[in-house]
């Protein structure tokens, strides 16, 4: 059973004019290429094929709008810090998130993902200072926290929350073993609550 019963994807954006209307409240995911974004929003909504789940680094450079109910979304963005993109593609991803942040009235919160194992990269901490800038909320998952220990994981934790101090929540998530799911779902509904 869904927890999101009426989620539905609704639209692909690949420039501004694409978006849905500006309406409600919404959660972005961003995150590195390849960190598990999608396979998160998969989890969490328990919903296994509603994001797409790609094996090959960088291939969402699309912004994916999903409708949770009427006026409540989340927003799956294009991955970045991919290093063998090309430079055309670098600059379309840039303009395009760039355009997002600057205009989207209804972006109530901002979770940022990042494995576990390499949190806190330059592009990482650029999302944090967008959200920072925008006032919204910033909810931090360790995805892939599957692939450490329990003491690894753990320090994981511990370090990104030190480094981050207020400036955000952080937890660690596994979309394989389902492991902080219900943590994240809280996150994610105060987020879209008013
Ligand atoms: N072991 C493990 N693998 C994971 C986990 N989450 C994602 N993966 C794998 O990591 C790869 C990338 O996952 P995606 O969810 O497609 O990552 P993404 O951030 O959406 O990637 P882009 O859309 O390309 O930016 C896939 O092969 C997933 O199966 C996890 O919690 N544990
Ligand atoms: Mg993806």
């Amino acid at each position: 059973m869904s927890v999101y019963p009426h989620i539905e994807f609704m639209t692909s954006a690949n420039r501004p004019s694409q978006f849905v209307a500006d309406s409600g409240r919404e959660v972005a995911f961003a995150g590195r290429s390849n960190a598990g974004k999608s396979s998160a929003i998969n989890t969490i909504t328990a919903r296994r094929k509603l994001a797409r789940i790609s094996k090959t680094p960088g291939r969402t450079q699309l912004i994916n709008f999903f409708e949770l109910q009427p006026d409540q979304r989340l927003v799956d963005l294009p991955g970045y810090g991919f290093a063998k993109v090309p430079e055309a593609m670098r600059k379309h991803w840039r303009e395009l998130v760039t355009a997002y942040f600057e205009r989207r009235q209804s972006l109530a919160g901002l979770f940022v993902v990042m494995d576990c194992r390499r949190p806190l990269r330059e592009f990482d901490l650029q999302m944090m200072a967008w959200a920072e800038h925008r006032k919204c909320p910033a909810h931090v998952l360790l995805t892939k926290s599957d692939k450490l220990s329990k003491g690894k994981a753990s320090a994981a934790l511990h370090w990104t929350r030190r480094e981050l101090g207020d400036s955000a929540t952080v937890q660690l998530f596994s979309a394989l073993k389902a492991t902080g799911v219900d943590e994240a779902r809280n996150y994610l509904d105060a987020m879209l609550a008013d």
